[in-house]
């Protein structure tokens, strides 16, 4: 298995919207391992295909306690079954180091293929709610940054620019 490079804002790739996935073999399978390894390095509770540079309807979940409940979501679509909001404090493996209070809808159902391609519904709350609703974000080319003000985006891009800069 390999680490792969995980994109960070404000590059324009993670912009990207990503196409369906259509062939499931074996070197999806192993793309999907990466992400999971990928994911568990860095200490994230979600990974999408767009943050490693992979435009493909394609993430990865785990937000169990114990890192042992890995969710494998591919083509996934959602509808939201309660109007109701809440908000939770995000961060993003793509924006380092920043967090910052965003409202979703409190519950989804979610409809998604398996690594083998398989179909499969489920209903989600809580923080898998809003773990499903950040990584479909980041397939339509959307970061949590973009629900914040303008200023607090432009101040967080600088920032991270200041840093890439730095170890360049
Ligand atoms: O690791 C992550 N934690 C997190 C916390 C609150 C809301 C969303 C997330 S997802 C993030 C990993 C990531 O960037 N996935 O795209
Ligand atoms: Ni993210």
């Amino acid at each position: 298995m390999s680490l792969l490079p995980i994109l960070e804002f404000p590059d324009s790739r993670l912009r990207k919207i990503a196409s369906p996935v259509t062939v499931f073999d074996e070197k999806l399978e192993v793309l999907i391992d990466n992400m999971f390894e990928t994911m568990y390095n860095a200490q994230g509770i979600g990974l999408a295909a767009t943050q490693i540079d992979v435009h493909k309807r394609l993430l990865v979940i785990d937000v169990s306690e114990n890192k042992d409940s890995p969710l494998t979501f591919i083509n996934p679509e959602f509808e939201v079954i309660e109007n109701e909001l809440s908000e939770y404090d995000e961060g993003c493996l793509s924006v380092p180091g920043f967090y910052d209070t965003v409202s979703r809808p409190q519950r989804i159902k979610v409809r998604a293929q398996d690594r083998l391609g398989q179909a499969f519904e489920m209903e989600a709350d809580g923080i898998l709610a809003v773990c499903i609703q950040h990584e479909v974000d980041h397939l339509e080319g959307k970061l949590f940054v973009d629900y914040l003000s303008s200023l607090k985006r432009q101040r967080i891009r600088k920032k991270l620019e200041k840093e890439h800069k730095k170890s360049a």
